[in-house]
């Protein structure tokens, strides 16, 4: 499946500010440019999650933005998403390949190249690379990627069609350098940037996706 990695959403409710609705934030998010979403909501029970995946899957429909689901392959299931994210302690990547259909695709976690290439050798369709700065949206027990590891990452990737996004304290004033710094000495790069807070604890998620996208844009249309 071709996705467009290029702004990769990934939905947190506790980010939110007051006063602004999950279903708004994501809805100024996608009209900000936002091309792919992904629902992580580590405080919902089963019943929740699958409600705010439903609710996910409604507004990514009227956008026609794929719709990928942290963790949880029955509720991607159970919602018809186009994929599934996996951490490295989750469902094994072999396993969760056998469970779903062959169009629904499965994005991993990475953070060292021996990891990419398990990935790779696993099946995925995309990696996420982190995490890559500081962040204080999720609670970090391996030490930072850093932004000048990342090529070193990415170049277990080459030649293979696999994708791949950076992850962690992404922000509009770090996205450039971070694109930039992540060419590989093949050429390669990554495919997009992934993010929480910059765009889900803004009070203006329309401005901030704008402003992550054309910073993704800029870099693409200089390659
Ligand atoms: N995986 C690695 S860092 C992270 C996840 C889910 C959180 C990223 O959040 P933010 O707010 O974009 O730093
Ligand atoms: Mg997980």
């Amino acid at each position: 499946m071709d996705f467009d990695y290029s702004l990769y959403l990934v939905t947190n409710r506790d980010c939110l500010p007051d006063g602004i609705t999950y279903e708004e934030s994501l809805e100024q998010a996608l009209k900000g440019g936002v091309t792919i979403v992904q629902v992580r909501e580590k405080s919902a029970d089963t019943g929740e999650f699958l409600e705010i995946a439903r609710a996910t899957k409604r507004i990514c429909d009227k956008y026609n933005v794929p719709l990928i689901i942290d963790d949880r392959i029955d509720i991607a299931l159970a919602v018809g998403a186009d994929g599934v994210h996996l951490g490295q302690t989750d469902m094994p990547l072999e396993v969760a390949r056998k469970l779903l259909p062959a169009n629904v695709i499965i994005g991993i976690s990475c953070r060292t190249s021996e990891e990419v290439k398990r990935a790779v050798a696993g099946g995925a369709d995309y990696i996420g690379i982190g995490t890559i700065y500081a962040t204080s949206t999720k609670v970090v027990k391996t030490p930072l990627v850093g932004p000048r590891n990342i090529g070193e990452i990415l170049a277990a990737l080459d030649d293979t069609s696999v994708k791949s996004v950076a992850i962690g304290g992404i922000k509009s004033t770090n996205a450039v350098r971070t694109l930039f710094g992540s060419i590989t000495a093949s050429g390669k790069s990554l495919d997009g940037l992934a993010v929480i807070s910059d765009i889900v604890a803004s009070r203006e998620p329309l401005i901030a996706a704008k402003r992550l996208k054309d910073s993704v844009s800029h870099f693409k249309a200089s390659r």
